[in-house]
């Protein structure tokens, strides 16, 4: 279950260009960044589709774990006291393209809001 690009990517069948890993989280730059800073940070498991599929009681410690990879890495690419976008597109709508969950890190330039 949960076989996608991203499993190829986490089991280093194809290459990304890692910026962290740690034992429960990988972080790669996005491979069509839509910002200086685009990184992609996944949890290893490939069992959360989506961000509906999160269950808070089983997958709270690895929501800390994006969250603290998502700081570091903030913190080595530069945008840190910048600021950037963390973001999760869930379903048809969000226009998710692939069904392993993953955060969007985008920073290095100014964001607009509201998104498209
Ligand atoms: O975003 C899925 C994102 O995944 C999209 O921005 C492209 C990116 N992507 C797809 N394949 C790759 C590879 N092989 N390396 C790096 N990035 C990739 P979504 O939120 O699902 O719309």
């Amino acid at each position: 279950m949960g076989e996608t690009i991203f499993s190829k990517i986490i089991r280093k069948e194809i290459p990304a260009d890692i910026v962290y890993e740690g034992d429960t989280v990988l972080a790669f730059r996005d491979i069509n960044p839509q910002a200086p800073v685009h990184v992609l940070i996944i949890p290893k498991i490939t069992d959360i589709e989506t961000a509906k599929d999160i269950n808070p009681a089983e997958h709270g410690q690895l929501l800390a774990d994006m969250f603290e990879a998502a700081n570091k890495i903030a913190k080595d690419l530069g945008v840190s006291e910048s600021g950037y976008r963390l973001v999760i597109n869930s379903g048809r709508d969000a226009g998710q393209e692939v069904y392993h969950l993953h955060m969007h890190l985008l920073g290095g330039r100014k964001l607009n809001w509201p998104p498209g």
